[in-house]
C-alpha cells in the first residue's frame, strides 16, 4: 500500500472545505487503509483526508499505545460538546511545532464507519482533542489558527526556513 504525501502548512490546499462522502466503495476503503498506513509511518495519532490532498470528509485516528486500534470516521459530525480542556497539539502538516490549544473536554460525534453504518461515539480527553483537530482539517482549519498572529508568523518563518534547508 502506498504512503501518501502530506501537505505542509501554509499550503493553500489545506484551506479547502471537504465534501461529504456519498458512496463508501472500494476506493474509499483503500484510501482509508493508505491513510492509516501513512499515519502510522509518520508517526501520528490522526490524519484527515484534506492533509493528503483528498477533499472528502474522511479521517483516521489511532490513540492506542499498541497502535493497533484504527478508527475511521466518515462524514463526522459533532452533536454535542461539554467542558473545556487545554492540551499540547502537534500536526503532521506543521512538523516540529507544538502548542497549547483549548478544546471541548467531551464530545458526542456521529459518523459512518467503513461498512456505511451510522455510529455514535462519546469521546473525552485525547480522543476528543484528536477528533476536533481532524474535523478542523476537514473544514479547512489548521491548529495554528487557534494561536496568536505573532506565533503564526513565527511558525511560517520557521517552516519556510526548514523548506529552504531541505530544498
Ligand atoms: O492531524 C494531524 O496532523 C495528526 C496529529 C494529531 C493530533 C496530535 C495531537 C493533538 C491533537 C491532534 C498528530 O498526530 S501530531 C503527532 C503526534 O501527536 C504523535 C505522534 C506519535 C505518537 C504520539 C503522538
Ligand atoms: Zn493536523
Amino acid at each position: 500500500m502506498p504512503l501518501l504525501p502530506i501537505l505542509r502548512f501554509p499550503d493553500p490546499r489545506l484551506r479547502k472545505v471537504a465534501v461529504p462522502v456519498t458512496n463508501i466503495d472500494g476506493s474509499i476503503r483503500q484510501l482509508a487503509a493508505d491513510m492509516a498506513e501513512t499515519m502510522y509511518e509518520a508517526p501520528g495519532i490522526g490524519l484527515a483526508a484534506t492533509q493528503v490532498d483528498r477533499h472528502i470528509q474522511l479521517i483516521v485516528i489511532d490513540i492506542s499505545e499498541e497502535r493497533n486500534a484504527p478508527l475511521t470516521l466518515i462524514n463526522p459530525e459533532i452533536l454535542a460538546d461539554e467542558g473545556l480542556q487545554i492540551g499540547e497539539e502537534g500536526c503532521l502538516s506543521v512538523p516540529g511545532v507544538y502548542d497549547k490549544v483549548e478544546r471541548a473536554e467531551k464530545i458526542t460525534v456521529r459518523y459512518l464507519d467503513l461498512a456505511g453504518k451510522t455510529q455514535t461515539l462519546e469521546a473525552d480527553g485525547l480522543l476528543a482533542v484528536c477528533i476536533q483537530h481532524e474535523i478542523d482539517h476537514l473544514k479547512g482549519f489548521v491548529f495554528v489558527d487557534h494561536l496568536s498572529q505573532l506565533k503564526q508568523a513565527r511558525i511560517k518563518s520557521k517552516l519556510a526556513k526548514q523548506a529552504r534547508i531541505t530544498a
